[in-house]
């Protein structure tokens, strides 16, 4: 019989393994380090469209004002006023949008966990339009394998495998919390998922560029890992 491999029922047969053979812990934290390795098909799988994080109700969300902000410039990165997006890469048509344009495109709401690597979380509600809408638009060569994210704060960016940023719960988002996304969030618009660490998640972006080769970022490029799958 076939059955679709999800990380929690792989974690969850992991867990009764380790528990049978009275292990204690380190087995699945050995795995959980290991799945973070898998790349290309394995992640593929993982990340299908089966896998979709919960979401969750509005009594579950955090007070904006508590949702903590992060960028790396001195000053809030304000957007200029001539600001579009720029689709680029191995694609058919190249795509140049503004808001309003992005707003005018099928759009997805979730109220989601957002998961940062020093250890904090929260939840808000984020809307916006599907990656995987904007490579249908764009048109992907078949070369394509990875999607290179930037931004206009302090040229802060990252790279993504394939399948993570089709994931149908992976939006380029405007909005928050059902208002238009904040200047401390990323306005006009930033990376939102569920599948990946806060730091995947690109705010203020400038490019998105679907690629053949795996680039880095800027956590990655200082050790941080490249994967960083939820
Ligand atoms: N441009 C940009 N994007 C960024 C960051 C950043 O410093 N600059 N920080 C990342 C990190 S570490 C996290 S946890 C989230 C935080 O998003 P928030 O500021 O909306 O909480 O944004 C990510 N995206
Ligand atoms: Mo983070």
């Amino acid at each position: 019989m076939a059955r679709i491999l999800t990380r929690r029922n792989f974690l969850a047969g992991a867990a009764a393994a380790s528990l049978l053979a009275g292990c204690d812990s380190r087995p699945v934290t050995g795995l959980l380090n290991a799945m973070q390795k898998f790349n290309g098909r394995f992640s593929a799988l993982l990340y299908s469209p089966n896998h979709l994080a919960p979401e969750l109700p509005v009594s579950a969300q955090t007070p904006e004002d508590a949702f903590p902000q992060y960028y790396i410039s001195d000053d809030l990165p304000l957007a200029p006023p001539d600001w579009r997006l720029k689709v680029g890469g191995l694609i058919r048509n190249p795509g140049v949008w503004t808001v309003a344009d992005l707003q005018r495109m099928p759009s997805v709401r979730m109220r989601v966990r957002h998961h940062c690597v020093e250890g904090w979380s929260a939840v808000a509600q984020w809307q916006g339009v599907q990656v995987s809408e904007i490579a249908r638009r764009v048109g992907l060569d078949p070369r394509v394998r990875f999607v290179e994210f930037r931004s206009f704060d302090s040229d802060y960016w990252s790279s993504w495998d394939l399948a993570s940023a089709l994931h149908p719960q992976t939006i380029l988002a405007y909005g928050m919390n059902g208002h238009p996304l904040g200047a401390e969030h990323g306005a006009p618009l930033r990376l939102y998922a569920t599948v990946k660490l806060g730091y995947k998640m690109v705010k203020y972006l400038t490019e998105v560029n679907f690629l053949p080769e795996r680039t880095g970022g800027y956590w990655e490029d200082q050790g941080y890992d490249w994967f960083a799958g939820v």
